[in-house]
């Protein structure tokens, strides 16, 4: 399956690295949302939804996790260890994230408002979504 990473310009100089994420400008959409995922114990799974409408991009800004995405038919595991990539997710894909390292700071982006109603949490449901979709 196609997957679409966002590399972000880095302003790197002497004093460190500066990344801007501008609507419309390096990201694909309006940001409505952002969230962060941080102090993830150890061997925990998240995720496991996939969105009915929602678009996001992941970045991780510290440490490192891994993405399964699957769209129904095919899945890819990626590692996500950079704060210039970030990850963009459609809808209807699902997703689960992994082995986050104790340090890994996961910054989400999202083009809508939170709401319960736009997730699939069974994955039954999400595939006969995806095939009715086709
Ligand atoms: C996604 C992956 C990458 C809110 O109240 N507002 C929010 O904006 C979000 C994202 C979550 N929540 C509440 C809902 C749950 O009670 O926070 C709790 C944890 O959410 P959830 O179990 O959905 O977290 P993950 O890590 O499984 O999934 C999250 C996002 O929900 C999801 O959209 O794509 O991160």
């Amino acid at each position: 399956m196609d997957v679409n990473f966002i590399n972000f310009q880095s302003h790197g100089d002497q004093r460190g690295s500066l990344v801007s994420i501008e609507r419309n400008k390096n990201i694909p959409f309006d940001v409505r949302r952002i969230y962060y995922i941080f102090d993830t114990k150890s061997g925990v799974h998240r995720g496991f939804h996939a969105h009915k409408k929602l678009k996001q991009i992941a970045v991780v800004l510290k440490g490192s996790c891994r993405f399964i995405l699957d769209n129904g038919s095919e899945k890819v595991d990626l590692l996500l260890d950079s704060a210039e990539k970030g990850l963009l997710i459609e809808s209807f894909i699902w997703r689960e994230m992994y082995q986050f390292s104790e340090d890994c700071i996961l910054l989400v982006i999202a083009d809508s408002e939170y709401d319960e109603d736009d997730y699939i949490r069974n994955y039954d449901e999400f595939k006969s979504a995806v095939l009715s979709n086709i």
